[in-house]
C-alpha cells in the first residue's frame, strides 16, 4: 500500500467545510479527526452542558456515515437527534454558534430542519426515526430519485412502540433502507426489557457472532461445509438459520449485518459500503460505548447521557448556586418514598427517565413499588390503568412533553374509566436548553378539556406533596404539572394536608385587579402586585388558583363583581390554557369583566440559554408581566371600566 502523507500540523477539523471534504481526507486521518471531534465536544459541552456520552459514542459511525454516504442528497434521520453534534461539525456548522450549542444564538442541541439542508428530519422525542425515515425512502421510491435514506437508531430508542410499528412497515413499503441500530446497552438509565435482553445475547453469542461475521469461514469448518459454501446464498442462509436461531430483523423483512465493533473505522466503512449496494432494507448493528474516549463519562453514563456544565479533568458538576433549594423533582421523590413505606398499594412508573424525573429514588429504597417500562409513554398510563383497575394506586411520572405521546391511552383508557391514575407530569414549562421539542407548554390545554380529568400545579415543593397526597386519593385521574429544576426552598411538612380539590388560596387581598396564577407564576403574580401597589398605587389581589381545573368557581364569580381586572397567569400557551378555563368560566357567569391573560404566545419557543432569557425574549420578564397589567389597566381606565357588574 502506497505511503500516506502524515497528518499535516493544523487542526483537520477546521479545514472541513463539508462532507466533500471529509471525504477528500487520508483514511489514515481519520483516528486524528475523531479525537479533534471529541476534544471540540468537551470543550462545548464541559461549558454548555449537553448531550455528552451520546456523542462521544458516534464519532466514528458518523464520520464513516458522510464518507460512505452523500449528504444533503442522501438523507441521515437521526432518532431523538441528541446524537448529532458531530453530523452537525461535518456539515458546515464548526462556527461560534456550535460553541453556544443550547444556548441564546447557539445551534439547537438537537436536529433542526431550519438549521441546516443537511438536517431532513427534526427531532427531540423517541422513536420518530424508522418511520419519517421510511416515509422518505417510499417517496423517493414513488417520485424517483437516487438518493439513499439512513436512519440512526439506538438499542433503546428501538423499544419504543412507533419504532416497532416502523418495522414492521419497513419491508412491505421499500427495498432501499438503511438502519443503523447504535447498540450501546444504554438509555439514559440501563436499558430494560425483553428487548434489551435479545439486543444482548445477539451481542455476546458466540456463535451468533462468528455465524453473522464471518458465515464463509464457519461454513467452512462443519463437516460437507465446503460445498454448502459453493452453494447459493438462499442455501447458505438456511444452513445459517439452522444453527443459529434467526435473528428477528431478518423475521421482519430486513437483512441483518452485525454485530461489529462500532469504533472500527474499518469495520464500519466495509459494512456501511456493502449496505449501501443493498438490494433489501438492511439493518447495520453497530456496538458502541457511550462517552467514548472519555472516562468520566464511561464510568457514569448516565450522568453523561445529558448533563449540565462539568469540569474536564475531573468530571465533576460545576458547582451550583450556594444554598440553591432543592429541585421538585429531588421532593418528588423524596415523598414518593414517604409514601411508599406506609403504603404498600403505592406504584411510581417511569418510561426511562428515573434519574430526570426523581423516581430513581423509590427504585433505590421500594424496588417492587418500581416499574421503568423503557420509552414507552403510552405503555406506562395504560400499564398505570391496569394497576388501578385491580386496587393499586399508581403514580406516573412523565414528563409533559412526552406525555403528549400517550394522549389516546388517557383518553381512552384512564379517563373515560375513571381510572384513578395520578400523573406528574414533570418539565412542565420550559426545558430551556432543549428547546420546542422538549417544553412542556400544552398539557393543560390537551387536558382540561377531557371529562373526568383534575388538574393542578403547586406554587411550591410543600404544597406538590399535599397535592400528590391529595391525588393519589382522590378515586380520579388526577395530572400535577412541576416544573423543571429549582423548587423555592420552604420547608416540607412532615404531613401532607388534603386539600379541597378545585379551591383556590388567596395569597393577597385587593380590590381593583385580581391576579389569578398557576404554579411558580404565583411567585410573580405576588412580586407584580407589589410593585403594581407601590408605583401605580394600584389595590391588588392574588389568588394561588392550584387547579386549572376543577377552577374554583365560586371565587373567580365573587371577585368578577368586585374587580375591574382579572389577570390570569401560567407557565403554558395561553391558548387553550388556564387563562382560557377562566375566560370561559366568566363568560358562561355573563361576567362582562376584563381579562388580562399572561402566558406563552402561539409559536413554538426554541431553545435559549435559560427560563430568564426565554421569558424576556416571549414577553414574560418580570418587568414585561408589571408592564402588560398597567398598560391593559391604563387601557380600561381610557374607556369605561367596568364597574357593579352582575354575574348571573
Ligand atoms: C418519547 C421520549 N421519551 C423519553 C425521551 C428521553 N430520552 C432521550 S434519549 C433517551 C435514551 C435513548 O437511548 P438510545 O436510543 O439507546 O440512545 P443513546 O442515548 O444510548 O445513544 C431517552 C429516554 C425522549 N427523548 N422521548
Amino acid at each position: 500500500m502506497p505511503s500516506q502523507p502524515s497528518p499535516p500540523d493544523e487542526n483537520l477539523l477546521s479545514g472541513i467545510a463539508g462532507p466533500d471534504d471529509l471525504k477528500k481526507l487520508p483514511f489514515e486521518h481519520l483516528p486524528r479527526l475523531a479525537q479533534e471531534i471529541r476534544d471540540r465536544i468537551l470543550a462545548v459541552t464541559s461549558v454548555n452542558g449537553g448531550h455528552v456520552g451520546p456523542n462521544l459514542g458516534v464519532v466514528e459511525l458518523t464520520l464513516a456515515l458522510h464518507r460512505t454516504f452523500s449528504s444533503p442528497k442522501d438523507k441521515f434521520v437521526f432518532d431523538v437527534s441528541h446524537q448529532g453534534y458531530i453530523h452537525k461539525l461535518l456539515t458546515g456548522r464548526q462556527d461560534t454558534r456550535f460553541d453556544r450549542i443550547r444556548k441564546a444564538d447557539g445551534y439547537s442541541g438537537f436536529l433542526t430542519r431550519e438549521e441546516s439542508p443537511h438536517d431532513i428530519w427534526g427531532a427531540g422525542h423517541a422513536g420518530t426515526a424508522l418511520s419519517a425515515a421510511l416515509g422518505l425512502a417510499t417517496a423517493r421510491d414513488r417520485i424517483g430519485g437516487g438518493e439513499h435514506v439512513v436512519a440512526v437508531i439506538g438499542d433503546a430508542t428501538l423499544t419504543c412502540g412507533i419504532a416497532m410499528e416502523a418495522l414492521n412497515n419497513i419491508a412491505a413499503n421499500t427495498n432501499r433502507l438503511v438502519v443503523v441500530l447504535n447498540d450501546n446497552e444504554w438509555s439514559i438509565d440501563k436499558n430494560v426489557g425483553a428487548m434489551a435482553n435479545y439486543l444482548n445475547e445477539l451481542i455476546t453469542n458466540p456463535i451468533y457472532n462468528r455465524v453473522h461475521h464471518d458465515l464463509e469461514s464457519f461454513l467452512k469448518h462443519l463437516p460437507g461445509g465446503e460445498s454448502l459454501r459453493r452453494m447459493g446464498s438462499r442455501t447458505k442462509q438456511s444452513a445459517k438459520n439452522f444453527f443459529v436461531p434467526s435473528c428477528i430483523f431478518e423475521k421482519y423483512g430486513l437483512r441483518y449485518l452485525g454485530p461489529f465493533d462500532g469504533h472500527d473505522l474499518e469495520l464500519l466503512h466495509r459494512n456501511l459500503h456493502f449496505a449501501k449496494k443493498s438490494d433489501q432494507p438492511i439493518v447495520v448493528h453497530v456496538i458502541t460505548k457511550k462517552g467514548k474516549g472519555y472516562d468520566a463519562a464511561l464510568g457514569h453514563p448516565e450522568r453523561f447521557h445529558g448533563t449540565s456544565a462539568f469540569d474536564i479533568s475531573t468530571g465533576k458538576g460545576k458547582p451550583g448556586r450556594k444554598n440553591a433549594p432543592p429541585n421538585y423533582q429531588d421532593a418528588f421523590g423524596a415523598a414518593m418514598v414517604r409514601m411508599a413505606a406506609e403504603n404498600p398499594k403505592l406504584a411510581g412508573i417511569t418510561a426511562a427517565m428515573p434519574g430526570g424525573t426523581g423516581l430513581g429514588m423509590l427504585r433505590d429504597n421500594f424496588p417492587d413499588q418500581y416499574f421503568d417500562v423503557g420509552i414507552a409513554e403510552e405503555h406506562a398510563v395504560l400499564f398505570a390503568g391496569g394497576l388501578a383497575a385491580r386496587g393499586m394506586q399508581p403514580v406516573c411520572a412523565i414528563y409533559s412533553t412526552f406525555l403528549q405521546r400517550a394522549y389516546d391511552p388517557i383518553v381512552h383508557d384512564i379517563c373515560l374509566q375513571n381510572m384513578p391514575v395520578t400523573f406528574v407530569m414533570d418539565r412542565a414549562g420550559l426545558s430551556p436548553n432543549d428547546g420546542a421539542t422538549h417544553h412542556g407548554l400544552f398539557d393543560i390545554a390537551y387536558l382540561r378539556c377531557v371529562p373526568n380529568t383534575t388538574v393542578m400545579q403547586p406554587k411550591d415543593e410543600d404544597e406538590m406533596v399535599d397535592m400528590l397526597h391529595t391525588a393519589v386519593h382522590a378515586g380520579s385521574p388526577q395530572f400535577i404539572r412541576i416544573p423543571r429544576g429549582a423548587a423555592l426552598g420552604v420547608r416540607v411538612k412532615d404531613d401532607p394536608e388534603q386539600l379541597e380539590i378545585g379551591r383556590a388560596e388567596v395569597l393577597r387581598d385587593g380590590h381593583q385587579v385580581v391576579i389569578w396564577a398557576l404554579g411558580p407564576m404565583v411567585a410573580d403574580a405576588m412580586a407584580a402586585a407589589e410593585r403594581l401597589e407601590a408605583d401605580s398605587n394600584l389595590s391588588v389581589g392574588v389568588v394561588n388558583a392550584r387547579f386549572a381545573k376543577p377552577l374554583d368557581r365560586a371565587l373567580l364569580r365573587e371577585q368578577a363583581t368586585k374587580a375591574s381586572l382579572i389577570v390570569t397567569m401560567e407557565d403554558h400557551v395561553r391558548m387553550g390554557g388556564f387563562g382560557s378555563a377562566v375566560l370561559e368560566e366568566l363568560a358562561d357567569a355573563g361576567a362582562g369583566i376584563p381579562v388580562e391573560r399572561i402566558g406563552w404566545p402561539d409559536r413554538f419557543i426554541n431553545h435559549g440559554s435559560g427560563v430568564e432569557d426565554l421569558r424576556a425574549a416571549n414577553g414574560l420578564s418580570p418587568d414585561a408581566i408589571f408592564r402588560s397589567i398597567l398598560a391593559r389597566w391604563e387601557s380600561l381606565s381610557r374607556v369605561t371600566r367596568p364597574s357593579e357588574l352582575t354575574v348571573r
